[in-house]
């Protein structure tokens, strides 16, 4: 069973996760209403508010170091099958962005306590609910299920949601159903387009069982990437 532990304010659920994560078990899920200094990969910066779920999810025993990266696309399976409940046309963008009409409703970022295995695992999830505008410079680049469908959701309901499909899709993943992989490939923004990924222009044949992209550059080279971050503007280019 999953815990939830609720904060009306925190600077970022994923800090204090990673600065308070012995005081918590495995399975412990840290929510708050309001995030003040939110982060997303490299420093940057992840606009939340009362309109958003901001929630962290902590694992701890047992994971295996190279299990991040297939722990991180189950996380945007789950995610991607809440918010495809709600709305059509949602798209994963590898290997964790969920995108409707290319503008992100979604992000997820893995932070990880490591000595010489992981100690905790921490799993920050943020899903833009109902906001109705975007305060960062986000405008053509965000939406939320407000502005996709005009109807106002409430945010606790989502994020039960949420935490019971992880919980399956959890479940799966320890028993070696990869079927997240699937959805992952099924519903992907990226796989048989033009990416840029790493400042290489590359075409994208799939995703592989450990989570690689596969790819293949310009000099016909097919090989595997595993950490980067995908622009999708060729995609836009070809419209
Ligand atoms: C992510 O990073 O997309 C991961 C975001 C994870 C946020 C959750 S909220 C709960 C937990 N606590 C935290 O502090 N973080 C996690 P990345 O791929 O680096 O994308 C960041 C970029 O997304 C920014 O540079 C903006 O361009 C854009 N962005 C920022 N806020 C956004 C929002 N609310 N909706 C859509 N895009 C946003």
């Amino acid at each position: 069973m999953y815990r939830i532990v609720h904060f009306d304010t925190l600077p970022s659920t994923n800090t204090y996760l990673k600065q308070n994560y012995k005081n918590y078990d495995d399975k412990t899920v840290i929510i708050c209403d309001s995030q003040t200094q939110g982060h997303g990969r490299l420093g940057r910066n992840w606009e939340s508010s009362k309109d958003s779920i901001t929630m962290s999810i902590l694992l701890k025993p047992n994971i295996p170091i190279d299990s991040l990266a297939r722990l991180s696309l189950m996380t945007s399976a789950v995610v991607f099958e809440v918010i495809s409940k709600k709305l059509n046309n949602v798209k994963i963008k590898w290997p964790n962005d969920i995108l409707i009409n290319n503008k992100k409703i979604s992000g997820i970022i893995l932070e990880s306590v490591i000595s010489n295995k992981v100690e905790a695992l921490i799993i920050g999830i943020g899903i833009n609910i109902n906001q109705e505008k975007f305060l960062m410079d986000l405008d053509s680049k965000a939406t939320s299920l407000f502005l996709e469908t005009n109807i106002k959701f409430n945010i606790m309901t989502i994020i039960e949601e949420v935490i019971e499909n992880f919980e399956k899709t959890y479940q799966e993943y320890l028993d070696n159903n990869h079927n997240y992989l699937n959805i992952c490939r099924m519903r992907s923004a990226i796989i048989n387009n033009n990416i840029t990924i790493n400042n290489e222009d590359v075409y994208v044949l799939d995703i592989v069982d450990n989570g690689n992209l596969l790819v293949k550059g310009i000099n016909g080279l097919i090989y595997e990437v595993s950490y980067g971050e995908v622009s999708l503007s060729n995609i836009y280019n070809k419209r």
